[in-house]
């Protein structure tokens, strides 16, 4: 493979220890997979802070957002031997048959004036607060159109996982749009620009039983109706997407049509990077698609962490020919990495 991505040297930029919990008797476990944007000369990060309470020995505890419960939050908690719990990986758990995630996470700004040092805001930026959120909200994508800045992203719920919105013009006042994909459905990504008058979006719903995890392409006149679904990528079995595929950040428009940065997770749940290209008049019609990733675990922090062996990305800033794509590595700690656009395309002939 070539080497495509460059890292930051100062890999990981951001750490749980560099972020502040959102109250004194959580921690912060986990940053992932940052949405990023530029906005008055600065490059701001909208990461995914994961907390949990501190841990006692023998004891499975976990936050829930519940607006009944002092501060907003109750707290679920069992025996790590009790016979009702069923640990399926370092992410999620079953108790008594229902599902859980071991976190909770909500969204938070961070700042760079270079790009590559950030410091994150002490308070968190966007949390759950609808009964479709209380398991928290995940992995926003940040798309500009017009004046606008649209966040896209998971909200968790015992109802599911879908796609949620919100709109900022100055990242100080939000205004919530509701879910605009149900569930079980993330992974999407706004085109920044309209294509024959509609706008798009990628989006990754996942089919039980028939179907699976594959990307999605939708139109809508407005953002927030979503219709004309068509599917345009699917697994590849054996192959390192060969389990779950789905889109990225928003996709950059070349002269060739627009390049989407995906993520594939093979049978082994390990986490790679790919490319689509897409027609630039009908992005339902993909172009070229990544033989090899672009970008697979590598680097230390890549392989082990949390959940080891991911690198996710849905944020990235380009700049001519520069692409600076920010990322999650091991479920745990926040990375960079640049890329060539040129480089990038020409894999694809
Ligand atoms: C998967 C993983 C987790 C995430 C849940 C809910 O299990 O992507 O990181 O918390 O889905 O979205």
């Amino acid at each position: 493979m070539t080497n495509l991505a460059a890292r930051f040297d100062a890999n990981p930029i951001l750490r749980p220890a560099d972020v502040r919990p959102s109250r004194p008797d959580m921690q912060v476990d986990c940053l992932l997979n940052p949405g990023a944007f530029q906005f008055n000369g600065k490059i701001g990060l909208l990461l995914r802070v994961a907390e949990r309470p501190v841990q006692e020995e023998g004891w499975v505890s976990v936050p829930i957002i519940d607006p009944a419960s002092e501060g907003g939050i109750r707290i679920f908690r069992c025996r790590k031997d009790d016979p009702k719990l069923k640990l399926a990986d370092a992410r999620v758990f079953t108790y008594d048959g229902r599902d859980y995630l071991t976190t909770l996470s909500h969204l938070r700004l961070a700042w760079s004036a270079d790009g590559r040092k950030f410091i994150a805001d002490e308070k968190p930026t966007l949390t759950g607060q609808t009964d479709l959120q209380t398991f928290g909200l995940e992995d926003s994508r940040v798309a500009k159109v017009g004046d606008r800045f649209y966040l896209t992203y998971t909200e968790v719920s015992e109802a599911g996982v879908g796609v949620g919105m919100t709109s900022t013009a100055d990242w100080k006042r939000f205004e919530p749009h509701g879910m605009i994909i149900p569930p079980h459905n993330k992974d999407c990504a706004l085109f920044e620009e309209k294509i024959n008058g509609r706008h798009y979006c990628l989006h990754r719903p996942s089919g039980i039983g028939l179907g699976g995890n594959f990307i999605w392409t939708a139109e809508s006149p407005d953002l927030m109706h979503w219709g004309h679904h068509r599917c345009i990528a699917k697994i590849r079995r054996g192959q390192w997407d060969g389990e779950r595929i789905g889109g990225g950040a928003s996709p950059i428009k070349t002269p060739e049509g627009w390049l989407a940065i995906y993520h594939g997770a093979d049978e082994k749940h390990r986490y790679s990077l790919g490319l689509l290209l897409l027609d630039l008049n009908d992005p339902a019609k993909v172009l070229a698609r990544s033989v090899d990733p672009i970008m697979q675990p590598e680097a230390p922090y890549e392989l082990t962490g949390f959940f080891g062996n991911v690198v996710f990305t849905n944020g990235h800033v380009v700049n001519g020919d520069q692409i600076t794509m920010y990322y999650g590595a091991s479920d745990e700690v926040i990375c960079g990495a640049t890329f060539s656009l040129k480089a990038l395309m020409a894999t694809l002939r």
